[in-house]
């Protein structure tokens, strides 16, 4: 745990790093626990001006929680149902500390060098500058382990442009650089080659500087560059016109039909849709239809939180680590296995309330 992140300050930055390359920076509990207590001592240290997050080697920012510990802590050490007490904490911890990178007050510069993915998502969309390589790989690919896109994906999903935000989650879609920068995903392209003349400007500008906001735009303006290509730009149209329906069965009705008139984008996307958790598909679009409509992030992370605690008490998040981290057969066995066998009622169920152990802040 303790050479899982590395914590630097060099003048008025503070830095970040991830330290667990060979799981892609997979984000455990004791980074959570190690984290959250020097973001708020930064805070109120006057000294540092921002902080800067990043994770080893060349690979990965941070490819999502550590949601193969979690599955351990069940099916091996619990026999197969949950909670288990990491399920309860681990959650609980990420997502108090995906509130406080959105309500953090200096600025907070991600530096997303390679996957980025879930929990990962999390620790940089909720911050002010989310400064994308071309290394970026960018996705919330949850609903493909009988999950949902959480870290406040509630939040900043249904807020992206369009019903984008419906099809990144549906679908767990990736994206490169140029196209998490078209959306706003990504704030800023500065080229890998340049990541180290970048982080020493920024350091050197901000020791200079009483202002961390404005060294930093100064030190972007000389190193970010413009991105051309946004490519779902040509999709948009079939994206809005598909994902705007109102159920998951219409939203795999509009994309066949649009794939009948010859949208190969649109056929790709259904044929995704089919091998998706059907749970997670209709947990997922409630989630984002009730999250544009709520007015701040707690009140979005009150839900995920539930949602969370009740994935854990069904079969489809074993199942999704089974096939895709643990057997990696990526073969699994969805139960249900069809949208018709998920029901309103069992959706509902995963949206109630969790009596003695709601989340707060
Ligand atoms: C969905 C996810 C995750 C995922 C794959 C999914 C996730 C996550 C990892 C991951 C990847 C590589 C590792 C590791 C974890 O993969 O959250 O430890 O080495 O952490 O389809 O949500």
């Amino acid at each position: 745990m303790s050479e899982e992140i590395r914590f630097t300050v060099d003048g008025g930055l503070a830095t970040i790093e991830l330290t667990r390359p060979r799981a892609l920076n997979a984000l455990t509990l004791g980074m959570i626990r190690a984290m959250h207590p020097r973001l708020e001592a930064w805070e109120d240290d006057e000294s540092v001006m921002a902080v800067v997050v990043k994770g080893e080697g060349e690979k990965a920012f941070c490819a999502g929680g550590d949601v193969r510990a979690v599955y351990r802590s069940i099916v091996d050490d619990l026999g197969g149902t949950g909670p288990s007490e990491l399920s309860v904490s681990f959650f609980l911890e990420e997502y108090r500390l995906n509130h406080a990178i959105h309500a953090f007050s200096k600025p907070y510069v991600a530096i997303l060098d390679g996957v980025t993915m879930g929990g990962g998502v999390g620790l940089s969309v909720h911050g002010s500058h989310r400064i994308a390589t071309e290394r970026l790989m960018f996705a919330m690919p949850e609903t493909g382990i009988g999950l949902f896109p959480d870290v406040g994906g509630g939040w900043f999903l249904p807020r992206l442009p369009g019903e984008v935000g419906t099809y990144l989650a549906l679908t767990g879609a990736r994206l490169d650089a140029a196209g998490a920068l078209a959306l706003g995903i990504a704030t800023h392209f500065v080229p890998s080659a340049r990541l180290t003349g970048f982080e020493a400007a920024l350091a050197t500008t901000i020791g200079e500087s009483d202002d961390g906001r404005a060294a930093i735009n100064d030190v972007l303006a000389r190193f970010s560059q413009p991105l051309a290509d946004d490519p779902l730009a040509p999709h948009r149209g079939v994206i809005d016109r598909c994902f705007q329906a109102a159920s998951v069965e219409a939203i795999l009705d509009a994309l066949d039909r649009e794939a009948a008139a010859g949208s190969a984008f649109a056929a790709d996307a259904a044929e995704t849709l089919r091998h998706k958790c059907p749970t997670s598909l209709k947990i997922s679009l409630e989630q984002l239809r009730r999250g544009r409509a709520m007015s701040s992030l707690a009140e979005v992370l009150t839900m995920e939180y539930r949602l969370s605690q009740h994935c854990m008490q069904g079969t489809e998040f074993f199942e999704g680590i089974r096939a895709v981290l643990v057997d990696k057969d990526h073969a699994p066995k969805w139960s249900p296995d069809t949208l018709a066998g998920v029901t309103n009622g069992l959706v509902a169920q995963h949206f109630a309330a969790i009596p003695g152990r709601e989340f707060s802040l």
